[in-house]
């Protein structure tokens, strides 16, 4: 069954705007259906704080960029990985040469798991991660900011509406969303 929620609708760079309603449509499992009625596509994305972040102490950093662009947070939580999840979660990677330093580096320590929601969110997300390799990545990225190497690059966003999906569910169950 899908639960409706009537609110205000979201303004430039996703503010809220209440000159927009909006009828959102969300399925018990969390995942968010559509909006009608808003200007907007409202969209969800899987984000990680990667060990390197945590240990340096760019936690806050990170999640005030998050509120800057007006996206919200609606999951939320710290996790240790262990191999079997990481191997679930990187799958389309487990045969590349770069697979076990990013499995090493990816136990190092604790992650931080996060499901934020935003206009275009998951294109956006992206474009403030900036590109996967930080020497390359735009200045002012997080990636340019707070990433060692191509492997240890402080954050993950899942790249398109599909993989979004998969990830948000992979770490997260309907419990866990708000
Ligand atoms: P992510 O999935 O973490 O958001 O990063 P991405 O899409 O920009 O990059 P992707 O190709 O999906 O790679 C996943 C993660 O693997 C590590 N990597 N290492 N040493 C290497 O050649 C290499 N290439 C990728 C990075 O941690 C990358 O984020
Ligand atoms: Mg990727």
């Amino acid at each position: 069954m899908l639960s409706f929620k009537l609110g205000p609708g979201m303004g430039k760079k996703g503010r809220q705007n209440s000159r927009h309603m909006s009828l959102r449509l969300i399925q018990p499992s969390g995942t968010l259906v559509k909006i009608e009625g808003g200007p907007m596509t409202l969209e969800r994305t899987f984000a990680i704080v990667k060990p390197n972040a945590i240990k340096n102490g760019h936690v806050g950093e990170i999640i005030s960029a998050i509120e800057r662009e007006g996206f919200t947070i609606h999951g939320l939580r710290m996790a240790h990985l262990n191999k079997e999840l990481i191997k679930g979660f990187y799958i389309e990677h487990v045969q590349k040469k770069f697979y076990p330093e990013l499995e090493e580096f990816m136990l190092e320590g604790p992650v931080l798991l996060m499901v934020i929601e935003g206009e275009n969110v998951i294109a956006r997300w992206r474009e403030i991660m900036g590109v996967t390799d930080p020497a390359k990545a735009a200045p002012g990225t997080l990636r340019r900011k707070f990433g060692d190497d191509l492997t240890r690059n402080a954050v993950h966003g899942s790249d398109a509406p599909a993989t979004a999906e998969r990830e948000v569910h992979y770490f997260f169950s309907a419990f866990d969303l708000v």
